[in-house]
């Protein structure tokens, strides 16, 4: 409770709620292919709260709504420095569950873009498969006018929820993440291993690209390019880092 009243008050003022970005790779080259910002919340007495203590609290309140504007805001104010600084790089920004039955979210994405002078294109959508699954009719219609502005949409923790292949297939997406917790499991366990190399294929065959999260280990990076996945994030190449240094990181690789 006391987290809603001082999330309302952070929204209102500056500085405490900021992006942090990870940078995703290529698996064929290893050049930076994009990035997902991570939302953080520095309390003026509690320090650092990650975002898994407040979102869900969110998510129960039309708060999630407030808090998605403010992220694609700071996102997209990011971006065009970027741009500004010759850094067209794509990034990827996580939308709650909720916010895909708010049919103002297209309007909003489609505002938010112009007022920064950012391309649709340069934009990425994170939802999970939960999202999707809900209230499927009014979910589809909002992932339909989100792509139809140009934006590219990410299924995000692929492998964790219940989606059928026949709903993936009608999904408007363009990109699968396939969950940390397989990835992280697939030199250890045969288990995680036939799943990741499973949703690969699947992701292929429906033409999507294949995005791997939770990269720890350079033997994580030499399987899953044996198995053809498109692109790889995790500690392994860089941990979520605050916009200044990823600026440094953006101007040092051209
Ligand atoms: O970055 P971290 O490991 O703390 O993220 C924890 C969870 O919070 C992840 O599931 C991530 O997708 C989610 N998350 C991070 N930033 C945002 C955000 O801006 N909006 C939403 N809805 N979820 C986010
Ligand atoms: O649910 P989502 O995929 O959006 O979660 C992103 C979260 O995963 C971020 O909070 C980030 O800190 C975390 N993360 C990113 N890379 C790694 C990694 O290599 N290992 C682990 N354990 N977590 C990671
Ligand atoms: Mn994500
Ligand atoms: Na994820």
């Amino acid at each position: 409770l006391t987290v809603l009243g001082d999330l309302r008050r952070a929204l209102e003022g500056a500085g405490e709620l900021f992006l942090n970005y990870q940078p995703k790779y290529t698996l064929d080259g290893e050049r930076i292919e994009g990035l997902e910002a991570l939302l953080r919340w520095r309390h003026p007495v509690h320090g650092l709260i990650p975002p898994d203590d407040f979102i869900p609290a969110a998510e129960g309140t039309g708060i999630i709504l407030r808090l998605t504007e403010h992220v694609l805001d700071l996102a997209l104010a990011q971006m065009r420095c970027w741009m500004d600084a010759g850094h067209g790089v794509p990034v990827a920004v996580n939308l709650s569950t909720r916010c895909l039955l708010d049919v103002g979210l297209p309007e909003l994405v489609r505002r938010l873009l112009t007022a920064h002078r950012v391309p649709a294109e340069l934009l990425r959508l994170e939802v999970t498969e939960s999202a999707v699954m809900g209230d499927a009719a009014r979910s589809m219609e909002v992932l339909q006018r989100l792509h139809d502005l140009g934006v590219k949409l990410s299924i995000d923790d692929f492998g964790t929820g219940y989606t059928s292949m026949a709903h993936l297939r009608r999904l408007p997406v363009d990109e699968l993440k396939i969950d940390r917790s397989f990835v992280l499991g697939m030199i250890s366990t045969a288990h995680d291993a036939v799943l990741v190399r499973t949703a690969v294929d699947l992701g292929h065959n429906l033409g999507l690209t294949v995005v791997a999260e939770g990269v720890e280990g350079a033997e994580h990076v030499a399987a899953l390019r044996d198995l053809g996945c498109d692109i790889a994030q995790g500690y392994h190449y860089a941990r979520p880092m605050g916009g200044e240094q990823m600026s440094e990181l953006l101007d040092r690789v051209g």
